[in-house]
């Protein structure tokens, strides 16, 4: 199942060894492949995409906005965009990476070309921003959207994030987290990293490019367990929050306010 952005690009970025191994980084390169990347490196990737529209579509509440934070492509903001038929919707995609965004934009409008005019007018609700998650205001939200943005955030601005996400939101609405997540314990941990090796291999990722990748998102992609993004939630103010899916290490909750 691949998520509805069509962009056939193989992903080779770490086919051939590289002399020397820098940080990932969302740039042009990453952005011309990202969806053929993401389907084939995050399991489970396309079913939270396409959940994330049926969610917002009953959270959704009128003349209030939608956040998609780390939107990348937009794959989320399009899932909301085709989900929650609402002239009022408003969606709000943030990303810190313009070559991302420049991607998305074009994406977004072939889209609206291939769609029936229903959907594509809703799609022209979404606004690409491009900021930092941690400088914008979040305001009058009733869906808010973090999938698999969180854990590229520096791990000490997390928690005044999602508080100021928390305080953004309406009473009602909800954030819809998708994360990476580690183990403390460690054999845990060791077979669960296995098993998405499993996933990338079967994929068609080589052992090369499996090991290239993963050392290059040592120091960028900082996951954490689940008990950590529970409880940081609760000290935001969730007051519920529940993991709805799981697919090896990869997993996603909602918090309702
Ligand atoms: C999807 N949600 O397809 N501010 C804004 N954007 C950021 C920041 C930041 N501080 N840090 C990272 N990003 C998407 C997938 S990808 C996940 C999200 C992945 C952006 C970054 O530029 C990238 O586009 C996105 O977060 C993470 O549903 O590639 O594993």
């Amino acid at each position: 199942m691949n998520s509805d952005l069509k962009c056939n690009n193989r992903d080779t970025l770490y086919s051939q060894a590289l002399e020397q191994l820098v940080d990932f980084d969302f740039d042009a390169r990453v952005a011309h492949v990202f969806p053929d990347m993401i389907n084939r490196s995050v399991p489970g990737y396309a079913n939270i995409v396409a959940m994330t529209g049926i969610l917002a579509a009953e959270f959704y509440q009128i003349n209030s906005n939608c956040y998609d934070l780390g939107c990348s492509l937009g794959a989320s903001s399009l899932a909301i965009a085709k989900s929650v038929v609402e002239p009022s919707l408003h969606i709000i995609a943030v990303d810190n990476s313009q070559a991302m965004l420049d991607q998305a934009k074009i994406l977004v409008e072939k889209n609206n070309s291939s769609e029936p005019k229903s959907i594509a007018q809703n799609s022209s609700c979404i606004e690409f921003i491009c900021d930092d998650i941690n400088h914008i205001e979040i305001d009058n939200a009733s869906v808010v959207v973090m999938n698999f943005t969180l854990q590229f955030i520096d791990l000490e601005l997390r928690e005044k994030l999602l508080k100021k996400i928390y305080s953004g939101m309406l009473k009602g609405g909800i954030l819809i987290l998708s994360e990476k997540l580690s183990y403390t314990d460690i054999e845990q941990q060791k077979l669960l990293i296995e098993m998405h090796h499993f996933f990338k291999k079967a994929n068609g990722y080589s052992q090369l490019e499996i090991s290239q990748k993963r050392q290059t998102l040592e120091n960028v992609l900082l996951p954490e367990t689940l008990e950590q993004h529970k409880i940081r939630l609760q000290k935001a103010g969730f007051k519920q929050t529940q993991q709805w899916f799981q697919c090896f290490n990869f997993s996603s909750l909602i918090a309702i306010k």
